[in-house]
């Protein structure tokens, strides 16, 4: 990492992806799998609206691999499902397939709504 921080080098782009996951392990875990990503700056995730912003350098990283990363350690990731014996040796309380007790399925669609991607 020997790369002077410079706004002139700006290839670093935000971005926000929806992970499922329903508590604070889960939480380490994928803020722990997408900072493992190369090029992943910067990575926080929130149990109330399961997602995930990110900031990540364009150059090194795709989104859809910073996607893959996080669902190789258990938690569906922008639409890529976990693999089932990851998913399966998850903590109970990290089981979110049964349904994420911090949410309802209104919240859900509200907040598709409200998201405006492009
Ligand atoms: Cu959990």
């Amino acid at each position: 990492m020997l790369l002077v921080a410079s706004s002139a080098m700006a290839q670093n782009q935000k971005a926000t992806i929806d992970v499922r996951g329903n508590c604070d392990m889960c939480k380490a875990r994928i803020e722990k799998a997408a900072l493992k990503a190369k090029g992943v700056k910067y990575a926080v995730w929130q149990a109330e609206t399961e997602e995930l912003r990110l900031i990540y350098n364009t150059k090194k990283v795709l989104l859809n691999d910073v996607a893959q990363s996080i669902a190789a350690v258990g938690h569906e990731a922008d639409g890529i499902s976990a693999p089932d014996s990851v998913y399966a040796a998850l903590p109970m309380c990290c089981k979110y397939e049964s349904g994420n007790p911090h949410k309802a399925e209104d919240d859900m669609l509200m907040e598709h709504k409200s998201k405006e991607h492009k």
